[in-house]
C-alpha cells in the first residue's frame, strides 16, 4: 500500500497558473496541457499514458481497437510493466499474466505534484489495496508504486519508485513499454544499440548487436542489455526521438510486423507501419528489493 505519510504533497491549485496550465482530473483519467499547447492524457486503468500531444502531433501510438474500458490492457501508448516482464514459468511471480499487474489494476490518482512555468507533474499510486484478491494472492507481497509523469515543452518524463513495505523481500522487473507513433517504419533507424548483447524473440537466439543504425524491416522483438547511452529513433536519418533512462539498464525493441493482425486489438492492420516500441526497463536480471527498501528509475523522451 502506498502509505499516506509517503505520498507526494499535491500542489494547491494557484489561480493565475491554473489559467495557463490545465490539470483536468475526470473519472476515468487526466489530463495536462501547457500554455503553449503540449498535451498529454493518462488513463487511471494502468495509469497508462494513451496520449502525448507536440506542436499539434500525436508522438504515441494507440491502436484504434484498445479497450479503453478496463477490459484488458490498453494497446499502445505507454502501458507499466511490473512486477514481471514477459510471462514467469517459475519463481514467485509464475501465477501472475502476462507483463505482471501494474497495466491491469486502476492506480489512484496522488495529484499534481511540481509544476513550473514550462513543465507539469502528475502522480500515482499503487499498492496491494488496488488489487484483485486473486492478484494478492498471486504475489503475496506488501509494496508501493508511485508512478510519476512529467510533461515538458518538448520531452516527456516517466518515473517509477517502487518500495517494499512488508517483511518480505521481493524481485521484480519493470519496464516501460511505450509505443511510439513513426511516420513510416520502412524509414527508421535505431540507434544507440552497437555493441550491446541482446536476446531476440524471433528467432529465440542471442548475439551482440553489430547495426550502428538498425533498420526495421521485419518483425523485430529484442531485449538489449545494459544499453549504455542514449537510444534515438531517426526517420530518414533525422532524430525524432532521444530516450535517455536512469536506474534502466535495459532497452526493448519491437514491432509486430505483420504478426499484428493476429492481435485482435491491434488496429488498423497496417498500424505496425506506424510504430514502434523502444522500452526502458529493468528486465534482463530481477532486481531485489528487501523490507523498507525504495528503488527509483526513469526515462525521459526528448524530441
Ligand atoms: O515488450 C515486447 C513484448 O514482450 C513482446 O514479446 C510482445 O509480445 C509484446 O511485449 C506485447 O505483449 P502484450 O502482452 O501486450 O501482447
Amino acid at each position: 500500500m502506498v502509505e499516506r505519510s509517503k505520498k507526494p504533497v499535491p500542489i494547491p491549485v494557484s489561480p493565475t497558473r491554473a489559467e495557463n496550465q490545465g490539470f483536468i482530473s475526470e473519472s476515468d483519467r487526466v489530463k495536462l496541457s501547457l500554455p503553449t499547447g503540449e498535451s498529454v492524457e493518462i488513463l487511471l486503468h494502468g495509469a497508462t499514458v494513451i496520449s502525448w500531444v507536440v506542436g499539434g502531433q500525436e508522438k504515441l501510438f494507440l491502436s484504434e481497437k484498445a479497450a479503453l474500458d478496463r477490459s484488458k490492457p490498453v494497446r499502445g501508448g505507454i502501458p507499466l510493466v511490473f512486477p514481471v516482464f514477459g510471462k514467469s514459468t517459475e519463481g514467485p511471480t509464475a501465477a501472475l499474466p502476462q507483463h505482471g499487474f501494474a497495466r491491469l489494476c486502476k492506480w489512484e490518482l496522488l495529484g499534481r505534484t511540481s509544476e513550473t512555468d514550462t513543465s507539469i507533474q502528475v502522480d500515482f499510486g499503487l499498492g496491494p489495496e488496488n488489487l484483485s484478491a486473486d492478484l494478492r494472492e498471486q504475489w503475496p507481497y506488501v509494496f508501493g508504486l508511485i508512478y510519476s509523469v512529467n510533461l515538458s515543452k518538448s520531452s516527456l518524463e516517466t518515473k517509477m519508485l517502487v518500495r517494499n513495505e512488508g517483511s518480505k523481500t521481493f524481485d521484480f522487473n519493470v519496464l516501460f513499454h511505450t509505443y511510439l507513433r513513426v511516420p513510416d517504419v520502412n524509414n527508421l533507424t535505431i540507434e544507440g544499440l552497437k555493441g550491446t548483447s541482446y536476446k531476440c524473440k524471433v528467432t529465440k537466439s542471442e548475439a551482440v548487436e553489430e547495426a550502428a543504425e538498425l533498420p526495421v524491416d521485419s518483425e523485430v522483438d529484442r531485449v538489449y542489455a545494459n544499453v549504455p547511452g542514449t537510444v534515438q529513433v531517426k526517420n530518414g536519418g533525422e532524430a525524432i526521438f532521444k530516450v535517455d533512462r536512469t536506474n534502466l539498464e535495459d532497452v526493448v525493441v519491437w514491432n509486430p510486423w505483420k504478426g499484428a493482425s493476429k492481435m485482435a486489438d491491434f488496429g488498423p492492420e497496417d498500424g505496425y507501419k506506424n510504430m514502434i516500441c523502444i522500452e526502458a526497463g529493468a528486465v534482463s536480471k530481477w532486481h531485489t528489493l528487501e523490507p523498507e527498501s525504495v528503488w527509483e528509475g526513469s526515462t525521459i523522451i526528448n524530441l
